[in-house]
């Protein structure tokens, strides 16, 4: 017995009756256990040693090709009402899932080890964040959670006082996708994973806890878990203002996160706090005050460069784990977007052939400590989190949304949220670039009925509350060649800028029925390259576009039935009216 908790250890036992493996490990967190378990996976080929005078302490890992991504139609949320789970998810009743996937546990750690990971999901000390208990027989997610979260004693410590804990119980199976299921049971605290290693659906404290089962408890407790970033913006007179932005998997959280002012911002300092969590709730002056509840980045890989991302790029040439990435000639990582060195072996270990498609995986990934991050924020331990003044919308539309606009308050901003879009990315397995409605970048992750998710989000605009501005932005407009026409990454500073003028009121903006816009001159636009026909594209709203946008929104809203939130409804027959005048 390696806990003082009872119920914990229970749990430890019974999942050993079930699964049988030879050997149970309680992880301590330490770095000599971290190096063990890459000693161990050297040997069995799990891990693969990167050049070690360039990239010191790095190691890759290939997949299974079948486990590259998370499969959104083979997670379920388990209620014990299916309309809570919502159309939004898919659901299977608590027992059925429960027989289904036990079933599949029966046995399956027989020769292998299983290993119990105590986990804190933010700053150990804070009381916003939450501890979990994941069991896993994979020692690269052990790795993995070790920079992903505060894994260990320190963790079990905490567990051990505050007496609860999520219980995610996790094995990579056989790997047969046929026998792959994330299931999710928020009314018991729980997770049950079989059948993947890939980050998503095997790093139980990331998607699993932090978003779907925490926003499931945020409800109940009064606060948000949300698939946002949060960042910093130091100006030159030492000001920092906290930005949370949701926007979908692989649509630029990480990038945004890490931003380095361009030429014409000089003095000016992003500080990176998350870049894919937030967990936030109302402080007691009310506004809402943020955390990060990891502590590491499972970043994607290809396009980052030292042109496009240089703060992520500095961080990986030590102590890092690479997921389906290339190889060059001398065991360097590879991936498309890097301008030097060119790849030898592709994400599978064979041959480089262009013929087979793209060297490294495009879902390809790194893991690496936050603490590697140079723009690493000191807030980002604060255990009271830091307050937000702003959030952001946004999404992967390469026609109609413009570049920014901002929402007129608290209630049409979460409309904008909901009625977010985005084209679908390589993350999760399906098609690619296919537009779908992506509330709040929270479709693969809300833990509940998305009307029910809308309503609490409304909740928040109550007497004394001092709430963020809602914007929206895209990055990812194209123009008539088929090119982004703006040019994204570290010029996504001007529409920084411009968020945080709009909140403080010194910045202008044109009025529209879909919101407010920046007009050129409320942009700094200093030393950027644009012509005045992609400014105008940019920052100009298509009525009749956003007049069949808008009828499409009330289809979405629709179908959610009578859980959707009249505020909502309301919000959105105010703003159809509007663009029905223009
Ligand atoms: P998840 O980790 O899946 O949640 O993704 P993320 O939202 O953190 O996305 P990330 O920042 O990793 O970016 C995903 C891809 O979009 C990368 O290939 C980036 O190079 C690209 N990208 C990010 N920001 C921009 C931008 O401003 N403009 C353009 N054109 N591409 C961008
Ligand atoms: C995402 O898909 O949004 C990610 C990667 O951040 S994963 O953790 O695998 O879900
Ligand atoms: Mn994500």
């Amino acid at each position: 017995m390696a806990s003082k908790l009872e119920a914990l250890n229970r749990w430890v036992d019974e999942v050993a009756r079930l699964t049988q493996p030879d050997r149970i490990h309680w992880c301590d967190g330490s770095e000599a256990e971290y190096q063990a378990l890459v000693e161990l996976m050297l040997d069995t080929g799990d891990l693969i040693e990167l050049n070690p005078s360039t990239h010191p302490n790095c190691y890759l890992h290939r997949s299974n090709p079948s486990d590259v991504a998370r499969v959104e139609h083979l997670t379920f949320v388990c209620t014990q009402e299916a309309d809570d789970a919502g159309p939004n998810n898919h659901w299977m009743a608590p027992d059925e899932a429960h027989r289904k996937i036990d079933a599949l546990f029966a046995g399956c750690m027989k020769g292998r080890t299983l290993y119990v990971i105590p986990y804190c999901m933010g700053p150990i000390d804070s009381p916003i964040a939450r501890c979990g208990v994941e069991i896993t027989d994979s020692p690269y997610v052990v790795a993995n959670m070790r920079i992903m979260t505060r894994m260990g004693v320190k963790a079990l410590e905490r567990i051990e006082r505050d007496g609860t804990f999520v219980r995610g119980l996790h094995s990579t199976g056989d790997l047969d996708p046929a026998k792959r299921f994330i299931m999710h049971f928020p009314e018991e605290r729980a997770i049950k994973s079989i059948g993947s290693g890939y980050g998503g659906n095997a790093l139980l404290g990331k998607k699993c806890h932090a978003l779907r089962i925490a926003s499931h408890q945020a409800r109940q407790e009064g606060w948000l878990a949300e698939h946002m970033l949060i960042l910093g913006i130091e100006n030159p007179q030492g000001e920092t203002h906290y930005v949370a932005a949701a926007f979908p998997s692989a649509c630029g959280k990480t990038n945004l996160a890490m931003l380095i002012p361009p030429k014409a911002y000089p003095g000016w300092k992003i500080w990176t706090i998350g870049d894919d969590i937030c967990w936030m709730q109302p402080g007691p002056d009310g506004r809402l005050w943020a955390i990060n509840p990891e502590a590491g980045f499972f970043g994607v890989a290809p396009g980052t460069s030292a042109k496009t991302n240089p703060n992520a790029l500095a961080m990986l040439d030590r102590d890092a784990i690479f997921t389906n990435v290339a190889e060059t000639a001398d065991n360097q990582p590879w991936w498309e977007g890097l301008p030097d060195g060119k790849p030898a072996k592709d994400w599978q270990g064979r041959d480089y052939d262009p013929a087979n498609g793209p060297a490294a995986h495009p879902n390809s990934r790194f893991t690496v400590s936050a603490r590697q991050c140079a723009s690493w924020s000191p807030r980002a331990e604060d255990p009271q989190g830091v307050p937000i003044s702003a959030i952001v919308f946004g999404g992967r539309r390469e026609s109609l949304v413009p570049l920014v606009f901002e929402s007129r308050d608290w209630t049409h901003g979460v409309l904008v949220g909901a009625a977010m879009g985005s084209e679908t990315t390589a993350a999760a397995t399906g098609a690619v670039g296919v537009l779908r409605r992506d509330s709040m970048a929270m479709k693969p992750f809300c833990g509940y009925n998305f009307a029910d998710y809308f309503a609490h989000w409304l909740s928040f605009d109550k007497a004394g509350a001092k709430l963020p501005k809602i914007f929206h932005v895209n990055w990812f407009r194209k123009g008539a060649d088929g090119k982004f026409v703006w040019p994204g990454f570290g010029d996504n500073m001007r529409v920084l800028e411009w968020v945080i003028e709009r909140c403080k009121g010194t910045a202008g903006a044109n009025e529209t029925p879909i919101g407010n816009l920046p007009r050129a001159q409320d942009l700094n636009l200093a030393g950027l390259d644009l012509s005045p026909a992609d400014l105008e594209l940019l920052l100009t709203v298509d009525r009749d576009g956003w007049a069949s946008e808008y009828a499409s929104i009330g289809e979405y809203l629709d179908s959610f039935g009578a859980r959707t939130p009249d505020a909502l409804r309301q919000e959105h027959a105010r703003t159809s009216a509007a663009l029905a005048q223009a």
